[in-house]
């Protein structure tokens, strides 16, 4: 067997790869870890729902039946959002989880490992897991960032959560080769504020120019991903004072619990939802939807070039 007999494909999105139609791929840890129920079904269909209104065909991953999903049914989605006993899926579990047919959520480095498996080369998320503050120690550095220093995928996300050392994951970043863009920004977002006070190498100036930034590095044969950083709408970004006070705080109740390794994130997330009293869930959705949007226009772009 190779790794296509463990994909399980739509038969549209099947057709849209033969047919180089643009596809967004979307992350299903998002739904199951990182979203209460039922605003998470709601997400997952809205976020469908804006990648077709731009012209693009979605793909939701996930492990499921010993599979490997690239584009879910609305039952599927159900079940990622409400099941019970869905694993987070990052690299190392891929292989665990589809030969003990345990279902599991995609995270961002598993989405781009599916992706590019696919040939699905843009990718929307929220935000991107990155270098823990107090790496230095834990050394807890998610394997997002090795995914997109080796995998060809193209990732739109609103920078990364300040849960993480921002300045530690751009460095990371650099050393692995992997191209930062701000989209229509030269400062690196912060998840739920539109600046992170950290710059980017390049501010893309629209869809096409991330096609062809991502095209140009492909045609060199330089392989790994790249990121776009894609800040939060105005009107929905937050206070960075409210927020980092929330994080301080969760960040101390994960070290109080002894909460490490893979729970680390979830926890995190699922603490400042409950501190900040839903407004950074609202913020979350706003970004995301943001996000799909602008990924299907450079799907849409980088169809009509590769
Ligand atoms: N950060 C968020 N929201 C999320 C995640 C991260 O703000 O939902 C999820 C993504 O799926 C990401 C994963 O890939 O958490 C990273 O987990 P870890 O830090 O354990 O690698
Ligand atoms: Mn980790």
């Amino acid at each position: 067997m190779n790794y296509r007999d463990y994909l399980s494909i739509t038969p549209e999105i099947e057709q849209a790869i033969a047919e180089n139609k643009p596809i967004v791929a979307l992350e299903s840890t998002i739904l199951s870890h990182g979203m209460p129920y039922p605003e998470n079904l709601e997400f997952a269909h809205k976020v469908e729902e804006i990648v077709r209104g731009q012209g693009a065909i979605p793909a939701t991953m996930a492990i499921l039946d010993g599979k490997l999903k690239v584009g879910l049914n609305a039952e599927e989605l159900e079940f990622m959002c409400n099941g019970k006993d869905i694993a987070k899926a990052s690299r190392r579990d891929v292989a665990v989880y589809l030969a003990t047919k345990r279902p599991a959520a995609t995270t961002v480095a598993t989405t781009m490992m599916i992706a590019d498996m696919a040939g699905i080369r843009i990718f929307a998320t929220g935000g991107i897991g990155g270098v823990h503050r107090g790496a230095q120690e834990t050394m807890d550095i998610s394997a997002d960032l090795q995914e997109l220093a080796h995998t060809n995928v193209c990732v739109v996300g609103a920078g990364c959560k300040s849960i993480l050392d921002i300045g530690l994951t751009l460095e990371y970043l650099e050393t692995f080769g992997v191209p930062v863009l701000g989209y229509q920004t030269d400062d690196f977002p912060a998840f739920y504020c539109e600046s992170s006070g950290f710059g980017v190498d390049h501010n893309a100036k629209d869809a096409e120019e991330v096609a062809l930034i991502m095209k140009t590095k492909w045609d060199l044969g330089l392989e790994g991903g790249m990121l776009v950083g894609n800040p939060i709408p105005h009107e929905y970004s937050m206070d960075h004072k409210v927020i980092d006070k929330i994080i301080e705080e969760a960040l101390e109740l994960a070290k109080q619990q002894g909460i490490h390794g893979k729970a680390t994130t979830p926890f995190l997330l699922a603490k400042i939802k409950e501190l900040s009293g839903g407004d950074s869930l609202a913020s979350n959705l706003q970004l995301a939807y943001n996000n799909a949007k602008v990924a299907s226009q450079i799907a849409v772009a980088y169809a009509k070039i590769r």
